[in-house]
């Protein structure tokens, strides 16, 4: 069951190195370290706002502006933020070994930033995470779906946010907002990493948003471990074959150096 400290590590490193398919699910707390906040923490986004009064498209239909105002302070600070040690490690494992797969509900775009560097002049697309819940660093049109590059967005009024190019339909940031579906082609890739990994490697996630919280079932189905890095326990503590308290920039380095 649940072990920490260096007993922990070598136990969650054993697991690790016999693997043939390994998948990562990260949640918020795999970018706290790089400044980035997460949903419920002490200083946690959510706190602060009311999901049910951003998060949703019921939100950005009432108030768009509104709405723009919080993902554009989420934007800059996403941009502005680097990859940590967590985000480093896990993208020179994948580039290295072939054998990872990282699935992140962030929309930070952290991972793929840490992928870049790991690859160097290379491929980096063996780190490339499945964004299961979009990414901040796009738009979409509300109208046409027309997906653009993210836009410097002045949420000052109504009339000056950013508009589509080609049928002129408000944008909005390229993020699943609750009560929305998952593209099916990234949570189907997901799941089936999930399905054929020995290890699931859950990072920084409170585990309690479906369906990407289900993730790790499909890899405890197959016969397959769970290994957690957490700063606390979380939903899926029970469930884990290692628990491993702290903070990921810490632990998961120490998991995957060679
Ligand atoms: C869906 C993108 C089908 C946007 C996100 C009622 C109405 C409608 C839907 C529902 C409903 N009731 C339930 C639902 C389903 C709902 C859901 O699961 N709700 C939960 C709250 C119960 N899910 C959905 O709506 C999904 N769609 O179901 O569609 C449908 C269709 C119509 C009607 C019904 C159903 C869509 C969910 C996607 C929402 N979008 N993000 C954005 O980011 O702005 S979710 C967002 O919240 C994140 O992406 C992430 O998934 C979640 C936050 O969770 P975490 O990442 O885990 O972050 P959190 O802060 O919670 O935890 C951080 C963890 O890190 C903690 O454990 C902490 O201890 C740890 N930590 C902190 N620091 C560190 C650390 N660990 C290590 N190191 C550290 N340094
Ligand atoms: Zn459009």
């Amino acid at each position: 069951m649940n072990h920490g400290g260096t007993d922990g590590i070598a136990r969650a490193r054993a697991h690790i190195a016999k693997a043939e398919r390994i998948v990562v699910l990260t949640g918020a707390g795999v970018s706290a370290e790089s400044g980035v906040p997460t949903f419920r923490g002490p200083d946690g986004l959510w706190g602060k706002f009311r999901v049910e009064e951003l998060a949703t498209p019921e939100a950005f239909a009432r108030d768009p502006r509104l709405v723009w105002e919080w993902y554009a302070l989420r934007r800059t600070t996403a941009q502005t933020c680097a990859p940590n040690a967590a985000h480093h490690a896990l993208a020179s494992f994948a580039v290295a070994e072939r054998r990872m797969t990282i699935v992140t509900q962030n929309v930070d775009g952290l991972h793929a930033r840490a992928a870049v560097t790991a690859a160097g002049a290379g491929d980096p697309s063996p780190a490339l995470p499945l964004e299961v819940h979009g990414s901040i660093l796009r738009d979409r049109c509300s109208a046409c779906d027309q997906r653009s590059a993210p836009v410097d967005v002045d949420a000052s009024s109504l009339a000056t946010l950013p508009r589509c190019s080609l049928c002129s339909g408000l944008l909005r940031p390229d993020v699943v907002w609750f009560g929305e579906l998952l593209d099916a082609r990234v949570l189907g890739a997901a799941d089936a990493a999930a399905h054929q990994a020995d290890v699931c490697l859950v990072i920084g996630t409170s585990a309690l948003v479906y369906p990407a919280a289900a993730i790790p079932f499909r890899t405890l189905e197959r016969g397959g471990v769970v290994i957690e890095v957490n700063t606390e326990e979380s939903a899926l503590s029970p469930m884990a074959e290692v628990m491993l308290r702290g903070r990921a920039g810490e632990i998961v380095p120490r998991l995957l150096n060679a």
